[in-house]
């Protein structure tokens, strides 16, 4: 069916715009910044009131659906993926970003049904660029269409990862373990753009071969996992096999060569999943 889920997705990219002006207009004012898991996993007040006004104009639209909110997961929701149609929202990728006036910060909205994602969103919103994908459809950045770059060589290619919000030395030095690695195979350059998202943008739009790290949540993966396969990129788990979306692990790439190159230098270690509660409950 041609049109499956097309009205949902013109809403999300709707939403996103509207999400995404209201983050400008924030980023001129005062921020209350708060912490979340650790010291540098920080949270604002427009992550809330950007999160509040996607939700509502959703459930106001698509009343049966269901949510997964980055902040109202922080406020104790759970964080389950059903067969429900299931909105996995991430209001304001690159929290770290914004406080800072670093600019690159999205809106990130993704969409899946019977647990398989049918759409992403991701709103570059100081950029101004509209990233979206959908199954079967292709991936578009302002309505032009998204193809991975067709560099397979890793020793000729750019790579993306993060360094993400845990302090812990332990984790930290295998971030930096994975880094050396990687760069003495060796690579043309590392990147850190501080939004899993856009990271997921720029790999879809050919501006780096890949983006890699452990630690992300589902709703800062979800829309971007799309528009990287629908550029013609691959997803991966960071020791091999298919993505998982609640395991925080992520490698998507150009290719598979490429992906599979990397997973060779990645030092993994222990994330809870996002859905761990409900694993427990079970
Ligand atoms: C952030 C990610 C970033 C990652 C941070 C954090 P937030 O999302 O996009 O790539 O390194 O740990 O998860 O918290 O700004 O939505």
């Amino acid at each position: 069916m041609a049109d499956l889920w097309q009205d949902a997705m013109d809403h999300a990219v709707a939403i996103a715009r509207k999400a995404g002006a209201v983050i400008r207009d924030h980023l001129q004012g005062e921020m209350t910044v708060m912490c979340k898991s650790s010291p540098a996993d920080l949270v604002t007040m427009t992550d809330q009131k950007v999160e509040e006004l996607i939700m509502a104009s959703i459930m106001e639209k698509f009343p049966t659906h269901s949510l997964i909110g980055e902040e109202s997961v922080s406020a104790g929701q759970p964080c389950i993926l059903t067969d429900n149609p299931t909105w996995i929202i991430d209001p304001l990728d690159g929290t770290t970003n914004f406080i800072h006036r670093f600019p690159f910060v999205a809106v990130s909205i993704g969409f899946a049904v019977n647990k398989e994602l049918e759409f992403g969103v991701v709103y570059s919103c100081i950029e101004d660029k509209m990233y979206t994908g959908k199954r079967g459809k292709g991936a578009f950045c302002n309505g032009k269409r998204l193809q991975v770059s067709g560099q397979t060589d890793i020793k000729q290619s750019l790579i993306i990862t993060e360094l993400g919000s845990s302090r812990d030395p332990e984790v930290v030095r295998h971030i930096f373990s994975s880094m050396q690695k990687i760069l003495c195979i060796p690579v043309h350059g590392m990147r850190c753009a501080g939004s899993a998202a856009i990271n997921m943008c720029l790999v879809a739009g050919g501006a780096a071969e890949a983006y890699y790290e452990i630690g992300i949540h589902c709703w800062d993966i979800s829309a971007g996992a799309v528009i990287v396969s629908e550029a013609g990129g691959v997803l991966m788990d960071v020791e091999g096999g298919p993505l998982d979306l609640m395991s925080r692990r992520v490698v998507a790439a150009n290719s598979r060569n490429v992906a599979e190159r990397i997973v060779k230098e990645i030092e993994a270690f222990p994330a809870e999943r996002d859905d761990a509660s409900e694993a427990g409950s079970a």
